[in-house]
């Protein structure tokens, strides 16, 4: 897809505060730290748009970005942050389990994993929970700049086994370094949240 708009739209506490436009919304979940932020970033060509956080765990809030005027990217705050307290970590898990089981809009989540560990707990935790609320999810493994070609495929069978992916599940190698996997990832999404027309050519 060409994105020709990418705009920051609400740092949003609640649901309150999510826009009211019905706009189709892709979701962002993964380790704080594991590259969600990057990610859009390159998806839509933009350095920093979206804010590669200085403090990891902080941010209590669902970043919106809004995107050709088509649909969202909705950055969820990063989990498995050793330094949250417990009071932030149940207020993370509220917000979020609330989100994905009330938001309409929702179309599809991007659970994003670093493909050169096999997922944490909270990883397995989030994978259960979109499995549980029925919830369509590509996993993104991203960083893969950071390990040899080679070493590629055994990393990522070791991914789809903890995460118990199905060959219908979708998986995207990603680097946000490299900008691979971006005309793929842009092919997902347009599946699940555009209709052909708005797709348009795959954005070099
Ligand atoms: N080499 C490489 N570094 C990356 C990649 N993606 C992200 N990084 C780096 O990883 C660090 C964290 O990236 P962020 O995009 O801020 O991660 P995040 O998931 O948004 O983090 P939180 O907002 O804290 O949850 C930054 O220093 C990025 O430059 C990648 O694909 N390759
Ligand atoms: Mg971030």
């Amino acid at each position: 897809m060409k994105v020709t708009q990418a705009e920051f739209i609400i740092s949003a506490v609640g649901p309150d505060q999510y826009p009211d436009d019905a706009l189709p919304e892709i979701a962002l979940a993964g380790r704080s730290n594991v590259g969600k932020s990057s990610l859009i970033n390159r998806m839509i060509n933009r350095k920093n748009l979206a804010r590669t956080s200085s403090q990891p765990g902080k941010t209590q809030c669902l970043n919106y970005y809004r995107i050709n005027d088509l649909m969202y990217f909705v950055d969820f705050p990063g989990y498995g942050y050793a330094k949250v307290s417990k009071t932030q970590r149940q207020a993370w898990g509220k917000m979020i389990e609330r989100y994905l089981l009330e938001r309409d809009p929702l179309q599809l989540v991007l659970q994003v994993v670093d493909l050169r560990h096999p997922p944490s707990k909270d990883d397995i935790m989030m994978r259960e929970w979109l499995i549980h609320y029925d919830i369509p999810t590509c996993v993104v493994m991203t960083k893969a700049d950071k390990l040899p070609k080679s070493q590629w495929q055994k990393h990522m069978k070791v991914i789809r086994n903890d995460l118990q992916l199905t060959s219908s599940n979708p998986m995207v190698m990603f680097s946000s370094e490299l900008g691979l996997g971006k005309d793929e990832l842009w092919e997902v999404i347009s599946r699940y949240a555009l209709t052909t027309d708005e797709v348009g050519n795959p954005q070099s």
